[in-house]
């Protein structure tokens, strides 16, 4: 039988969740534009104000918010609620610098973790579950969210975080849990070594498994399940929006049921950011109608997508979202981090490296990999062993503290990396995903 955290709101009939979109969107609208000049100057650029918003037919009317304009109005350039109200922060993984940070009021976790609470419903998580959190606590919303969702639904929550293999494993069977929560190519990783110790699927004790945060495939999904010996359902969700739980699976584990009672979903054209009709291929875009504190109006994810409307044979009535099929920037998720190509280039370039270097992804063995090709200068180049290991190390520590994960750098010859005619391919991801 189909289990929900809340059925009243996840099988609301479509009338019921347009009149909670329409309303909570002018309010949200009201709200942004008294509480935060950032948005009102952009709404007043693009000619709205909170009269013209009568409802969602009105949406496309707004302006855009991007990660550029999270990084210009960074720290608190877009806080919507006073500091004394604001309880938490959580942040995205990777960048340095300007990195985006979330605020939240109680009432704001609240909500997101009654989101988690739905997905973990929906795998069939009771408070007769022992729920295993292995996604990473801290800054990362992956942890703490899943965390709240667990304890929301009252299953014994172990918050084992990332990391430590062996005790992860160690948990899972003497404690008996009976979901994990994380990364799917931990989720990989860990059956992979379970497999090596001899165990097999029958005696692990997991029935389900939560994992996002990252692109994965149907065949990946295939893999974990038998090594496993469980069901591996998706959940999505990006800092910007609370973090995980945004949208998650259901039985059918065909598309992502989106929390519509608390975010609108656009489909747009990367390009010339108009609206496509019902079934189109493009960018996700949200907005978030009810979070107090970091209301996110009409975000743009940059995440390429479809929307489902077809109903939903679990009975949930909330729109569908597919796997996301890329990116319309050039972010790269390396071990559940966020790169961008160009944080590699600045410790290039201010390690006084020419911009001639080639990134290159794979997946070995369920992890990432990220190697680094940096061409040397003629000037620079040697043929001094202990001279290249020095500075290949030079390049990684700097790598390192840029990106929070860590590169192989190679240091290769003046002329040897292919150049291009057109446009530059520094970033070569060999991963099957
Ligand atoms: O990854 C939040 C999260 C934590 C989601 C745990 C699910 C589970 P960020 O670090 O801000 O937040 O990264 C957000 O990750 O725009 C997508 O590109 C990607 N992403 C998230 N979930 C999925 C998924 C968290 N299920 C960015 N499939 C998003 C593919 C995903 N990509």
């Amino acid at each position: 039988m189909e289990r929900y955290y809340q059925p009243e709101i996840e099988t609301a009939s479509r009338e019921q969740i347009k009149a909670w979109q329409d309303e909570r969107l002018v309010k949200q609208v009201k709200h942004v534009w008294d509480n935060v000049p950032y948005y009102r100057k952009k709404m007043e650029k693009a000619g709205v104000t909170p009269d013209d918003i009568k409802g969602t037919e009105d949406l496309h009317k707004l302006p855009f918010i991007t990660k550029d304009d999270l990084r210009e109005a960074y720290p608190y350039g877009l806080l919507a609620k006073p500091l004394s109200e604001c309880v938490r922060i959580q942040s995205t993984s990777g960048t340095t610098g300007k990195r985006v940070v979330a605020f939240y009021t109680q009432h704001d976790i609240d909500l997101w973790e009654d989101c988690c609470a739905r997905a973990i419903t929906a795998v069939g998580g009771t408070n007769e579950d022992v729920c295993q959190v292995s996604y990473g606590y801290g800054l990362f919303t992956g942890g703490p969210g899943l965390n709240g969702g667990s304890h929301k639904v009252g299953c014994l929550t172990i918050p084992t975080s990332s990391g430590n293999t062996e005790r992860q494993i160690m948990f899972i069977r003497d404690l008996q849990a009976t979901i994990l929560c994380c990364t799917p190519s931990y989720a990989s990783y860990l059956g992979e070594t379970m497999k090596e110790m001899g165990l097999t699927p029958d005696q692990i004790p997991l029935k389900a498994g939560i994992f996002g945060a990252e692109a994965w495939s149907e065949e990946m999904r295939q893999d974990i399940q038998k090594t496993l010996g469980i069901k591996a359902y998706d959940i999505y969700g990006l800092t910007e929006l609370s973090g995980p739980g945004v949208s998650f699976e259901c039985s059918e584990q065909n598309g992502m049921h989106i929390n519509e009672d608390h975010f609108i979903a656009e489909i747009i054209d990367p390009e010339t950011g108009e609206v496509l009709p019902e079934g189109s291929k493009g960018e996700l875009v949200f907005t978030a109608i009810t979070k107090e504190a970091f209301p996110m109006i009409r975000y743009r994810t940059k995440d390429i997508c479809m929307l489902n409307r077809t109903p939903c044979s679990c009975g949930r009535t909330h729109v569908r979202m597919c796997k996301p099929m890329g990116r319309s920037d050039d972010m790269l998720i390396i071990r559940g981090v966020n790169v961008f190509p160009s944080q590699i280039e600045t410790v290039l370039l201010n390690q006084g490296y020419p911009a001639n270097y080639r990134i290159i992804v794979d997946r070995v063995k369920s992890t990432d990999t990220l190697d680094v090709q940096v061409e040397m200068t003629p000037e620079m180049f040697t043929d001094n062993l202990g001279e290249i290991n020095r500075r290949q190390k030079e390049i990684a520590d700097g790598l390192r503290s840029m990106l929070g994960i860590s590169a192989k750098v190679t240091l290769v010859a003046p002329k040897s990396i292919v150049r291009s005619e057109g446009k530059a391919v520094r970033v070569i991801d060999k991963r099957k995903i």
